[in-house]
């Protein structure tokens, strides 16, 4: 196992960038290293279907230390499952699979978006009105990092769940 240090201040300050406005305060220091390490933007979470108990996690993950890495897991107190996935095509069929990590080669940048890697996060205990979520990021050498996600599509009609269409 190698020993890399990567700056964790400026992972968390990095994750809590762009549309974190629910009033944390005393987030914005060091934004000057966002550009080190593993960066983190555009996360969210998507609550679960109604009836559903999945909520699924996507993010832009950019590692802009000169080693590669992985994300090897994640974790949130909303699920005692969360998975990483990927959709995969098997005979012209697109398949959800369950995957060990996502490589993060140095320099480049891995997005978890719909129909790509995503997280699931299953029996997720999610409350109408919680705004955001914790998740904890597990990398093979960078140091984990915690960070607050916001919770989107709540109260807002989604393009995603369109009832209209029986
Ligand atoms: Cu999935």
């Amino acid at each position: 196992m190698k020993k890399i240090m990567i700056s964790l201040g400026a992972l968390t300050v990095a994750a809590c960038s762009g549309e974190m406005k629910h009033g944390e305060s005393g987030m914005s220091h060091a934004a000057h290293q966002m550009d080190e390490g593993i960066v983190i933007s555009s996360a969210r979470v998507l609550p679960p279907f109604p009836g559903r108990d999945t909520a699924a996690g996507y993010m832009s993950i950019t590692n802009n230390s000169d080693v590669d890495d992985k994300l090897l897991s994640v974790t949130s107190p909303i699920s005692g499952a969360v998975e990483i996935h990927n959709h995969i095509e098997e005979n012209g069929v697109m398949k959800m699979r369950q995957v060990q990590g996502i490589e993060l080669k140095a320099g480049e940048t891995v997005e978890l978006k719909p129909g790509s890697y995503h997280l699931m996060m299953f029996k997720a205990n999610l409350p109408d009105g919680q705004e955001d979520v914790s998740l904890t990021l597990n990398y093979e050498n960078a140091a984990s990092v915690t960070m607050i996600v916001p919770v989107e599509g709540r109260g807002e009609s989604s393009k995603m769940d369109d009832h209209s269409g029986h």
